[in-house]
């Protein structure tokens, strides 16, 4: 039987624009390049293909800078996908853009209306249910609204929280499979994953925890050397991709693609 919460048969990604130089960032650490970036996105994308998944790739979106980071737009689960409401307003927009795709491909969609905010980059789905960190972009009105729709599909959402100065829940953690998660020690610290396996990424390779299990492959930030070789000694098939530019807006893996 396929687990839903990592083996996938398609894929959407938005190849960056040339405005990425503008994408929203905490800390600006220098100006991404283009061309750097579009190396590690080719890279990123034919991984994904790798497995066997189709991939719908999507033009570049020079009016949203953070179009790329698509995992912002929707939630994608087996029954249907819901339309997301991002905290930034500069990425309201995306949302739009992404719904006909979403609409080509599902035929159970929904919207979060409103006046609340979620973003996907917050909600991680596991074997048993699906986490929501509230942070500065995703708040407590954004995850009720959430659960009225996918508890109707069955899921049990629980709302947990995304450390302070971390821009998503995902940002620090990621699914290996079904019951086990990839975590820094800052978030799980918090609890949060009280009854799941929880590996760690090793100390001062936090960024590494914004990997994706993609069927068989772990994608993984390229750099951090510990981190993938004990993935590796867990039995997990890794890829590192580089992930320098994207780094440089605070995205990681999971950003860069819609997986069902
Ligand atoms: C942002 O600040 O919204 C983008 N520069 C980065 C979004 C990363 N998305 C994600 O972690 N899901």
């Amino acid at each position: 039987m396929t687990d839903p919460t990592f083996q996938f048969t398609r894929a959407i990604t938005r190849r960056p624009a040339a405005s990425i130089t503008m994408g929203l960032r905490a800390e600006d650490i220098g100006t991404p390049d283009l061309d750097g970036m579009l190396a590690a996105h080719a890279h990123y994308v034919a991984t994904l293909k790798s497995t066997g998944a189709e991939v719908i790739e999507l033009s570049p979106l020079d009016t949203f800078p953070d179009a790329v980071f698509v995992e912002d737009t929707t939630l994608c689960l087996p029954q249907g996908a819901v339309m997301m409401r991002p905290g930034a307003p500069s990425r309201m927009g995306e949302v739009a853009e992404m719904e006909p795709t979403i609409r080509s491909v599902y035929d159970d969609v929904h919207r979060i209306k409103g006046p609340g905010h979620i973003e996907g980059g917050d909600i991680l789905v596991t074997g048993r249910e699906i986490l929501v960190g509230r942070s500065d972009r995703t708040d407590a009105a954004g995850v009720a609204e959430l659960t009225d729709i996918v508890s109707k599909w069955g899921h049990t959402v629980r709302e947990v929280f995304t450390p302070p100065g971390v821009l998503h829940f995902k940002t620090d953690c990621s699914l290996l499979d079904g019951e086990t998660i990839l975590s820094t020690k800052r978030l799980d610290d918090s609890g949060c994953f009280e009854g799941y396996c929880v590996l760690h990424v090793a100390e001062g390779e936090e960024a590494a925890a914004n990997s994706i299990r993609f069927n068989e492959l772990v994608l993984a930030p390229a750099g951090f050397p510990r981190t993938a070789e004990m993935l590796r000694k867990n039995g997990y098939e890794v890829v590192e991709i580089n992930n320098t530019e994207c780094a440089k807006l605070d995205g990681g893996m999971s950003c860069l693609s819609l997986r069902f």
